[in-house]
Order: structure tokens, then sequence, then C-alpha cells
């Protein structure tokens, strides 16, 4: 079935379009008519703007109703959406308009000045802003517009969105998502995690990745659900508002926050039949400690920019702590050797993947596509992994350089670039160490050039801020005279990992 995405979503609403769609603690509450005719109006808005069916939306906003109204108006104009970590800098912005070039480019108002330069020379044809509170000069052009602005045709192939991904050579990679894709993969979740009438969910996720805009908004909203749309994570929200749930979805960092607040309990969760976990590894001791203070077995699962959602432990059945479960329905999973070669049965190798969720390449850059499948269509995912006798796949770790603090992933390379490039550096290693509350936090190891004495530490930072998220920003510098680096010269990360491990313990 070749349908809009949006559509697709529009079969789940309730009939009784009245029901709440997205409530905003301290805020408003929109039904899903106000849904509808929001996105219609702003659907509307993109056609006179001149965007057209594959034109590009570029989205760099705070979460709120009106953002998500955007993302449905986008998939009904059959633009692309393209959503931007709030985080990022205008150096970094620059770089995604100049790779996307979108027709259209939203960001707050309180950015506008600040990126209205960065627009305009990346060719930007429309700067509009949304803010939290609906304001901004989006919801001022869409005022008045005929909201029945239907939806239009998508083929399943046909890109409904593009997500930036860094890649190990420190340039990110835009991930072309189809309708299908997501079509296909938010009818799985739904399915699998048993949403049925009444659910409800409580939002807590950013709204520019896959966990928060797809995992979690699109089986909620496929549902018909009510959404308590929070504006970020906060625990003492979590803990008045998660009465009110049924579903919960988080990273680790999440739940290790849950559980060092002294009001958390089993009376918190009462309502809840689900909490999903993923991003990041959860750790077998969150996963234990969170069921023997709330009574729930956290549902773990794995996925990534480019396929989605790819394995989940069981709704019924055994949920096993250290798992990622089982492939989802129609999504095969095998384990190779990095070089594509055979691995026998349960032992470690490279977790590689096919299926309707798995992406349509990275915009303008087939090389790169071409290189991450293998010639029978099966996507590498970077990951090592193993399948245990039962089926359950197990996450043991990556084949690729990747951090992942907090959720947000940080290539190291990106990072290193940037630290090289500083007067006085010669060179530098940036590694993940353990972290309490972001699982992994990024540190950097800096080998000064001969005879220089700076930067010091907080330059180095200070410099980075400039340029950098915040969350990629290193948490700790060190100094060294040399890098380990094995006989073909490259550089022994492992062996920094394990003499900074203590770093934040
Ligand atoms: C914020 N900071 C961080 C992080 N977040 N540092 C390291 N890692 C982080 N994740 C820093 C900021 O730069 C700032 O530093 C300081 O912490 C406070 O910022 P604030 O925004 O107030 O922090 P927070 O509200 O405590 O945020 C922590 C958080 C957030 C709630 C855990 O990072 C978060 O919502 N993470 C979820 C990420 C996510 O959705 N991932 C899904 C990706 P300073 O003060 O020094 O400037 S999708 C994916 O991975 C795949 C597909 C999958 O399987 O889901
Ligand atoms: P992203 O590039 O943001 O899509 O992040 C995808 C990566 O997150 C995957 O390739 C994994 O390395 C990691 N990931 C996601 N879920 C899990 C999980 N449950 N356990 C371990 N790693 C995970």
């Amino acid at each position: 079935m070749s349908e809009n995405l949006f559509q697709r979503l529009q079969a789940g609403f309730p009939d009784d379009r009245g029901q709440t769609a997205i409530e905003q603690p301290g805020g408003r509450s929109d039904s899903y008519a106000e849904l509808e005719a929001a996105s219609g109006r702003l659907a509307r808005l993109l056609g006179t703007l001149g965007v057209a069916p594959g034109d590009r939306v570029a989205v760099q906003v705070e979460k709120s109703a009106e953002a998500l109204f955007l993302y449905l108006a986008c998939l009904r104009a059959g633009a692309i959406y393209l959503p931007l970590n709030t985080a990022y800098t205008p150096a970094e912005i620059a770089y995604f308009l100049g790779d996307a070039e979108p027709k259209v480019f939203v960001c707050t108002p309180a950015s506008e000045p600040a990126l209205r330069d960065v627009a305009a020379a990346a060719g930007v044809a429309r700067l509009l802003t949304l803010g939290q509170q609906g304001d901004g000069s989006l919801i001022e052009a869409a005022r008045g517009l005929d909201p029945a602005a239907g939806c239009v045709a998508a083929a399943d192939d046909d890109i409904a969105a593009i997500l930036y991904t860094s890649g190990t050579t420190g340039r990110s990679k835009g991930a072309m998502l189809s309708h299908g894709n997501l079509a296909s993969n938010a009818a799985a979740l739904h399915r699998i995690w048993g949403f049925r009438p009444g659910d409800v969910l409580l939002h807590a996720l950013p709204l520019f990745h896959v966990h928060g805009l797809f995992v979690a908004s699109n089986t909620a909203l496929l549902n018909g659900s009510r959404i308590i749309l929070l504006p970020r994570f906060d625990v003492e929200e979590i803990l008045r508002l998660l009465p009110e749930a049924t579903v919960f979805m988080g990273v680790p960092t999440f739940y290790t926050r849950l559980l060092a607040a002294p009001g958390f309990g089993a009376g918190a969760c009462r309502n809840v039949r689900l909490f999903v976990s993923g991003s990041a590894p959860l750790l077998t001791e969150t996963f234990e400690a969170f069921r023997a203070r709330s009574g729930h077995t956290i549902l773990e699962r794995y996925g990534m920019t480019e396929a989605g959602m790819i394995t989940s432990n069981p709704l019924e059945g055994e949920r096993r702590a250290g798992t990622v479960g089982l492939p989802l329905p129609e999504i095969e999973v095998r384990i190779r050797a990095e070089d594509g070669g055979a691995v026998p049965e349960g032992e470690i190798g490279v977790l590689e993947l096919k299926g309707p969720n798995v992406f349509k390449g990275y915009w303008r850059n087939p090389e790169k596509t071409a290189e991450e499948f293998r010639p029978d269509g099966f996507f590498v995912s970077g990951d090592l992994a193993r399948i245990d006798s039962e089926g359950y796949v197990h996450i043991v770790g990556r084949a690729k350089d990747l951090i992942i603090s907090g959720g947000y992933n940080v290539y190291p390379k990106e990072i290193e670039q940037a630290i090289d490039a500083l007067p006085g550096v010669q060179e530098s290693a940036v590694i993940g160490l353990p972290h309490p509350d972001f699982g992994e936090a990024v540190g950097a190891v800096v080998i000064r050039e001969p005879g220089s004495t700076g930067p010091d530490a907080e330059a180095v930072i200070a410099a980075l801020r400039q340029r950098l998220a915040g969350f990629k920003v290193p948490k700790q510098v060190v100094f060294a005279e040399r890098l380990p680096r094995n006989a073909m010269g490259k550089v022994q990360k492992k062996e920094l990992r394990e003499a900074y491990k203590q770093t934040f313990a």
C-alpha cells in the first residue's frame, strides 16, 4: 500500500476528533480536530511559499505542539522535514543548510538575528520563526489560511524526512527516510508494543531525533492517543505527570535520573503499562534497580537513525537485561565479520540488517551510501553484537568510533578536528568515558606542539564552545606527551579509555 504517512497516521486518529491530541502542561491542549486544522494551515502556507514536494524544510525550534504540527504539515505537503538539534551553533547550522539547501528554514525568534546571515549565505529563500508558545512569524503567516489542505500523494519511496547523523569522517550525513520507512516502523512498534485505546504517552524526549519524533510521536499519533508534551526532560515534572500516563519512553539517563529522585516509586507509575528505553545501552544495574523500585521491567529496544527501530524486547515474554531483544517483524538481522565474512553462530561480529525500515541512502552522497550496504542489500550498522541461542540480540560494543552521551551521538573525529585546528595543538584523541549521568561523557587527550605552552584545558573548552553544540564539548581535557599507537600508527583509544576510566567515577 502506498500512501502518505500523514494519511496512515490519520487512520488511527479517534473518530471523535474532539479528543485531546497534544496537552502541554501549563499551556494549551489541542484536539485531533485542531491538530488536523493547524497542520492543514501550515501545509497551505508551505504551498504559498513555493515549497513543492521534495523541497526541504529545515527546522531548529524548541519543543511545542506547533513544532509537531509543522512536521505533519511537511508530510501533508510532500516536503522533506529536516529537524535540527536546538543545541547546534550557527557554525553547525551553516553546514546543514549548505548541504541540504532547504527552501524554508524555521528557527526560534531568539536565534533569528544570529541565523539570518547564515540562512542567506546558504541561499534559503524564506526564514521564518516559531517560538515555544506558538509565537513567531510562521504561525502569523499561516493565520486565516484554509485548514482543509488535504495531503499530497506519496509513494513508499518518497522521502519524508532527512535526519543528519555524524560520521566517522567528521562530516554529518543526511539520512533520507521515506514515507514507507517511517510508516512500516510506526505500524510495527504500534503492534508489538500493544498500543490500545486509552493509552496516554508522557513525551519528554526532544522532537529532533528518531526517538522522540518517530518512535514516540508516530506510534502515539497512530494510536490516536493523548500526548502529554513536556518541553524537556525534568524530573519534577515527570513525577507530577507520570500518574496520568500509560506509556513512557526515554534514554537511559532519564531512568537513572528518576532513580536518583527520592519521590520516585511504584505510586508514581501506578497507571503506566510500558517503560521503553533506547538510544544507548541500559546498564543491567539500572534495569534491576528500576524493577526493584517501581515494580516495572523496562523494555529495551535498539535502533539507529538510518533504520528506525530494529530490535525490541517482547511486550509479553521475557525482557532480558543487557539485551535489546528480537528483530521487529519483517526485519532480518545477521552478524558478520567486519569484512562481511561469516562468523560462527553465537559469536560477536557487526550487526547487519535488511527490511522496510532501512533508509534510502545519504543525501547527495551515493558513495557513502554504497559503502554501508552489502551487495545483497544488508545495511551495516557499525554496532558489535551477538545473537544468543534464543534469538535475543546483545549489543556488546561499536565497530564505529562513536560516543553516546545522554542519548546524543558524538563522533570523536569532528571534535578532534576542531581541537587540532587550535594554535599550539599538535594532535588529539577524543574518547568516551564512563559517566554516572550521561552513561558516557566526552573526554579529550591533547598533545601540544613541541615547545608550546598553550592552550590550557579552559581555553580548549572555550574555543570549542564557540563552534560546537554543548553536548559535544569535552567535559574533561587532559594533556599528554604522546598518544599510544599500534604498529600501524593507529591511535589506541582502548588504552586511553582504560587509563582515564575513573575520570568521572
Ligand atoms: C545536555 N548536556 C549534555 C547532554 N545534554 N552533555 C552531554 N550529553 C548530553 N546528552 C549539557 C549541555 O550542553 C549543558 O552544558 C548542560 O548539559 C545542561 O544542558 P540541559 O539541556 O539543561 O541538559 P539536560 O536538560 O539535563 O539534558 C540532558 C538530557 C538530554 C535530558 C539527557 O541530553 C536529552 O534529552 N537527551 C536525549 C537525547 C535523545 O533524544 N536521543 C535520541 C537520539 P553546559 O552548561 O556546559 O553548556 S535517536 C537515537 O539515538 C536512535 C535512533 C535510537 O535508538 O533512539
Ligand atoms: P543514532 O546515530 O543517533 O541513530 O544512534 C544509533 C546508535 O545508538 C546505534 O548504532 C547504537 O550504537 C546506539 N543504540 C541505540 N539503541 C541502543 C541500545 N538499546 N543499546 C545500545 N546501543 C544503542
